[in-house]
């Protein structure tokens, strides 16, 4: 990384870190500065890459100094056990002296154990002091994260679970699944751990584990259990294992059983016999927790670290992975916001759009080429020197935007720009640098603060800049929330936006601490490193692709990405290294450098972070939020987006989520590459996000950093049409890779489109169902077939909703791809999209392969569904008016059901809704039940019925025989198709009342 230091530059070390004035340890900083304080445009400062090095930390996992808690520290001993009807609460007290290990050991606990509902447990952990010694940093506020409300207790008899604890040889706690008596949860064997700084437990585990979950994390589906999850919220890119951006401290268990003639379960280890039958039984854990933490899955169990807070946790006893994730959502999260409807369209971004111009290019050229594109993004680029609410006044004018907004809504389609996290601080000796919103921010206290009371100042884009204080907002009263809303408010008459795409918001900053105190004459100042395209460096990778001429070496190449891990090598024992370690202050926390060292990818906590120990409103330390910025800022914007548009649901992407933010907004996958490993890590990534409860996911379509090239990006764009959020997204300076940019891929998105937008309305029901009851959208095979262990890490293939599975080819150079049809074996029923033939000769577990040529992705329905369908436009909104189908899919009984959410597509509080429900009997007839106001008048233009044995020899609808004509048999698909139902009445409005097909 270059540094822009010219010759008339001088040393300067005018820098006043956060931590100076919490009276610890100032690093050896310099920067350089202008010998001049006036600014200009020419010699443009730049932030030292040094100033944001932070401590040379060796992760603890990594260290071969390390201690383990488990041989120094006494454990607890249980007293006063007090049984009640929610369950029981007990004294801890140390069990011996106090270990220190990694912080101060807290001599007095509690212990509260509640039977909340039937299927959930919650186990909770606190100091017993915590009021008496104001130390309210351990709880977590209910403001920021709920908790699971526990009003309503189960009777004993109705608890689906059992706890039980023990003294020996010191305190621990077990929760087993009263059903099978299976131990779900055990401390037993592992002393608790629990210091101000730090808190151990964890749960022995049965042999070869399914966990899933504990993210964000690049990674396969099934954890594994040789990896360590770090759930701290980094600006990085997607590196696999790493702790990225999001941190969800939940996971779903998953354990297959035998059952053997008397009935008795038996755990399978190995459960590979196709033969045997096989039940399961998920559960899930949450650790409502928002301190920096890490996982450790060993083959033995699992270990739970975290550097502060207490342990609230909550045991789910599932029995289906539904199950859990319903539970978890209605309990603890949210419920996921509801979407638009446009939202679902094609959305086209990259960073490098460069004017107004270019993006009506962009455009046209969907327009020229019949693609579909329904809204159409900006990165940074049109920002004036990266300020948010702040058009660039050249590249992106208000007046001309206006034009070109008017024009794009006109034509139906939308429009969402970046907002970054943090707000320029300008030069306050160049009053041509002032800059309003951070005027109005300072008034309203709406920025992060030094522990001494000054305001924080790091850099970003912009250069030096302040950080909105949503915790202060939220715990404080501070002004953040509402400073926030009203810049939305203002910049939105500038920019007729339609929704909002949160970046950088973990929250990013480009110096180690407060790096711009003292120095804000230097603005504007450029980062401390090139930009992509900046100074020579050119994203000049070639594609992946381009030497590979078989598939055995991509496959080669790809899976030496796939077991790639991001943490650093460990130290050989001979190293010379020095490492910056700190060990517990009697008394006191060690907030910036704790004494526990997670394994963060950027290290020490305060590098591209905000400092630990900046400070909130109200003296909340950033130690004790951190995971949260990324949460709050999706609340505010949230608020903000219903300020700007009345009543109507708010489209947000934002990138630093945790456990609730679906609720609120959606999620993208963040940076990865145009690489074949990360188009595969998309699927895992999706599946995870959807047991979080952010059903709205999606990746950089084609791949963000690196060139990608025809092959890749035309099987991309077709997988991710079966992802909810639905973008191609590409970095600065990177070769254009618009769907139009290749005929292949025009070709192969064209094709894909076409089912999506068919698609839309079982996608936007599945959404509505997400969002009324907590259901999934993209689903893992193993939670739609949970009889079947070989689907427990499958995560190459993957369900939307119940009734669509998805096989993509994930293999450069390969045509064809292997994919398994579960429930096969169980008499489920599998028909290709394409030819609604059924898929037959298949047995259980079967890898078949299948037929993936470029261009292809294969997709199949599954008998007992009924999917509801509309004529594809280029649009959603043109979509909206086509007639439209049903897809029956029938079961080996000849059965279907299914269902579709009707309203206008747009409100918070729709007043009409309509709710359709498909049923299909006995191989000869399908009701069409409405219930609802919502009027919808398009006809019913085509149902398609598949599994017909024989061709019928009548067709009617509502009791009148359709014509010949109006319908066709296909004796070798045996599928039914009618193609005009409006003798029956259905030729407009084919929801507004009850209707009848029957065919025999
Ligand atoms: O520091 O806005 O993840 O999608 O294109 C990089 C520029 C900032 C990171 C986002 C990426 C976006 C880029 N941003």
């Amino acid at each position: 990384m270059a540094i822009f230091v010219s010759a008339s530059f001088v040393l300067f070390t005018a820098l006043v870190p956060a931590w100076t004035t919490a009276g610890q340890g100032l690093p050896a900083l310099t920067q350089t500065a202008p010998a001049s304080t006036t600014v200009t445009q020419a010699a443009e400062f730049t932030v030292p890459a040094s100033a944001d090095v932070g401590m040379n930390i060796i992760p603890n996992i990594l260290d071969p100094q390390a201690v383990d808690p488990q041989h120094v520290c006494p454990g607890y001993k249980a007293s006063n056990v007090q049984q009640s009807d929610a369950g029981f609460t007990a004294d801890l007290q140390l069990n011996g002296p106090a270990c220190n290990v990694y912080g101060n050991d807290i001599e007095d606990l509690t212990l509260l154990v509640q039977f909340q509902a039937d299927d959930r447990l919650h186990i909770q952990i606190q100091p017993r002091y915590i009021g008496t010694e104001n130390r309210t940093w351990f709880l977590l506020p209910e403001e920021l994260v709920p908790r699971p409300s526990d009003g309503s207790y189960a009777q004993a008899a109705l608890r689906k679970l059992d706890v039980t604890w023990s003294n020996d040889p010191s305190f621990s706690i077990a929760v087993k699944r009263k059903d099978t008596g299976d131990v779900l949860f055990t401390t037993e064997g592992k002393s608790l751990v629990f210091e101000d700084q730090f808190i151990e437990f964890g749960s022995s585990l049965p042999e070869n584990y399914n966990l899933y979950g504990l993210g964000e994390v690049i990674h396969g589906f099934r954890l594994g259990n040789n990896v360590t999850r770090t759930l701290f919220a980094a600006d990085v890119g997607d590196n696999p294992d790493a702790n990225i951006y999001g941190s969800h401290p939940i996971y779903l268990d998953t354990r297959y059983f035998t059952t053997d003639e008397s009935g008795e379960l038996s755990y399978a280890a190995n459960p590979t016999d196709k033969g045997a039958n096989y039940t399961s039984y998920t559960h899930g854990v949450f650790l409502r927790n928002a301190h920096a933490q890490e996982v450790l899955l060993q083959p033995s169990g699992i270990t739970w670290r975290t550097l502060g807070g207490i342990i609230d946790l909550y045991v789910y006893s599932g029995p289906k992975a539904e199950d859990v994730t319903k539970a978890y959502q209605h309990s603890a999260v949210g419920l996921p916001a509801m979407q638009q409807y446009w939202t679902f369209g094609y959305h086209q971004c990259r960073w490098g759009y460069q004017n107004w111009t270019e993006l009506q290019d962009v455009v046209d050229n969907f327009a020229k080429f019949d693609i579909p594109l329904e809204t159409i993004w900006t990165d940074i680029d049109y920002m004036k020197k990266y300020r948010d609410f702040d058009n660039d006044p050249d590249r992106y004018p208000y007046d001309e935007g206006a034009q070109f907004l008017s024009k794009l809504h006109a034509n139906g389609q939308h429009y969402v720009p970046i907002v970054d996290s943090a707000i320029y601080a300008p030069n306050p000796d160049n009053p041509l640098d002032a800059y309003a919103p951070y005027d109005r921010g300072l008034d309203a206290n709406a920025f992060v603060l030094n522990p001494d009371g000054s305001v924080y100042y790091g850099a970003v884009w912009p250069g030096y800049t302040v950080f909105p204080d949503w915790i202060g907002a939220v715990l404080n009263g501070s002004g953040a929330i509402n400073w926030w809303i009203n810049e939305l408010v203002i910049w939105s008459k500038l920019v007729a936006f339609d929704g909002i795409w949160i970046d950088m918001s973990e929250v990013s900053s480009f110096c180690v601490g407060s790096c711009g105190s003292g120095n804000l004459t230097l603005n504007p100042v450029h980062p401390p490193f090139d930009l992509p395209g900046e100074a020579g460096n050119l994203v000049l990778d070639y594609p992946e692709g381009f030497n590979l001429t078989n598939s055995s070496e991509a496959s080669t190449a790809s899976s030496m990405l796939y077991t790639q891990t991001a943490t650093a090598a460990a130290p050989s024992s001979t190293t010379t290294e020095s490492y910056f370690r700190t060990t517990p202050t009697p008394g006191a926390r060690n907030i910036n450098w704790p004494p526990y060292a997670i394994n963060n990818f950027n290290g020490d906590l305060g590098v591209h972070a905000i400092s630990p120990n900046a400070t909130h409103h109200g003296g909340y330390l950033e130690y004790d939020f951190h995971n949260l910025f990324g949460h709050q800022i999706l609340n505010a914007t949230y608020h903000g987006l219903l300020a700007v548009f009345e009543g109507k649901r708010p489209f947000i992407i934002g990138r630093s989520t945790f456990a609730g933010s679906g609720k609120w907004a959606g999620h993208w996958g963040g940076d990865n590459a145009s690489k074949w490993s990360y188009m595969f890590f998309s699927i895992p990534q999706a599946l995870s996000f959807s047991l979080f409860g952010i059903p709205m996911f999606g990746v950089d379509t084609c791949g963000f950093n690196g060139n990608t090239d025809l092959e890749l990006c035309s099987r991309w764009m077709q997988l991710s049409a079966f992802f909810p959020f639905y973008r191609n997204h590409n970095v600065l300076s990177a070769n254009s890779q618009e769907p139009y940019v290749w005929e292949a891929v025009a070709s192969a998105s064209k094709t894909a489109m076409h089912i999506r937008y068919s698609i839309l309305p079982y996608m936007y029901t599945l959404f509505a169902l997400a969002n009324k009851d907590g259901d999934t959208v993209m689903r893992a095979l193993a939670w739609e077939f949970p009889n079947e262990p070989w689907l427990a890490d499958a995560d190459r293939q993957f369900m939307l909703g119940g009734a669509i599975m998805v096989t993509p080819c994930l293999t450069q150079g390969a045509s064809t791809v292997n994919g398994v049809f579960p429930g096969v074996g169980d008499g489920t029923v599998w028909y290709d999209w394409y030819d609604f033939g059924p898929v037959t000769g298949v047995k259980a577990g079967d890898n078949v392969t299948i037929d993936a040529p470029l261009g292809h992705i294969p997709v199949y329905l599954r008998g007992g569904y009924v999917i509801p369908t509309q004529d594809p436009g280029l649009t959603t909104a043109a979509s909206r008016k086509n007639p439209w189908g049903l897809i029956v899919a029938l079961d080996k009984n000849g059965n279907a059901s299914g269902q579709l959410y009707l309203d206008d597509g747009e409100s918070l509080v729709p007043s009409e809704t309509t709710w359709v429900q498909f049923s299909a009997t006995h191989g000869s007839s399908l009701a069409i039940i409405p219930q609802g106001n919502f009027v919808d008048s398009n006809p019913l233009g085509n149902v398609t019925i598949l599994g017909v044995p024989s061709a019928p020899a009548s067709v009617k609808v509502n009791g009148k025989q359709l014509g010949s004509a109006a319908w066709t048999y296909s004796a070798e698909k045996q599928f039914l198709n009618l193609s005009d139902l409006s003798d029956g009445g259905l030729s407009s409005g084919a929801w507004g009342s009850k209707s009848i097909i029957t065919w025999s």
